[in-house]
């Protein structure tokens, strides 16, 4: 049977072998939920980086660069890291280079797997039919917070646990523990989620409309994958 397992910090990652799985990345708030926005909304391809310097050289290779740091539009940068940013008329059809603090992080943390794929409650059927239509065992990677657990990637990994467990065996206890959270949690996620330490870090910089977009289900039927190092539909 094919086996799911849920990281809940970069910083475990080494503890896994990745190369026999897909790794879903997930960072709720808010990088792999603009990932999934943007594709869906027609932007080209989005390409991770961890370094923010080696992002915004990709604007002379004619890239819109996407950048946060803290929560922050970095400056100079053309677009920052909200779902809006991403689904706006002028970055359809465009390539977008982008660094944020934790989501490219762990995205490039993933790179020796099968596949990486990028999760959010934007596209969380799309994302679980995925998995379940392939053979691979699979690893819910959560960005989580310089290297600490949060609440709402953790949450999601739950969800996602939740919808495919029928079809997988687990190897160890964190999806049991991710998917708890989430039952307990689920009819109330926006209230749950108010209230984690990145909604609260993000409240002071007025971005209510984005945490309660983020944790939208199903608004898209989209996959992201990283082919050939960019993030494509
Ligand atoms: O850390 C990240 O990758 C970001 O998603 C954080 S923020 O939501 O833009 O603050």
């Amino acid at each position: 049977m094919k086996t799911v397992d849920v990281c809940l910090s970069p910083d475990l990652i080494h503890l896994y072998d990745v190369t026999d799985k897909v790794v879903v990345v997930v960072d709720i708030l808010r990088a792999t939920s603009c990932m999934t926005a943007g594709l869906a909304s027609g932007v080209k391809s989005i390409t991770p980086f961890e370094n923010l310097e080696q992002c915004q050289r990709m604007k002379s290779e004619g890239y819109l660069i996407a950048g946060e740091r803290n929560g922050e539009k970095v400056d100079g940068f053309d677009l920052g890291n909200s779902p809006f940013d991403y689904m706006d008329e002028k970055v359809k059809g465009k390539k977008v280079a982008v660094t944020t603090t934790n989501g490219t992080v762990a995205i490039e943390k993933s790179r020796r797997s099968i596949e990486v794929i990028i999760g959010s409650f934007l596209n969380i059927s799309s994302v679980a039919n995925y998995v379940l239509a392939q053979k691979q065992n699979v690893l819910i990677l959560c960005a989580g917070w310089k290297g600490k657990v949060n609440l709402e990637d953790s949450l999601f990994a739950g969800a996602l646990v939740d919808r495919i467990i029928d079809q997988f065996d687990y190897e160890t206890d964190a999806p049991l523990l991710a998917r708890s959270g989430y039952l307990q949690m689920k009819d109330d996620l926006l209230g749950q989620i108010k209230n984690s330490s990145h909604a609260r870090r993000l409240n002071r910089l007025n971005v209510i409309k984005d945490i309660e977009y983020c944790l939208t289900e199903d608004e898209f039927n989209v996959v992201p994958r990283l082919v050939n190092g960019e993030l494509v539909a």
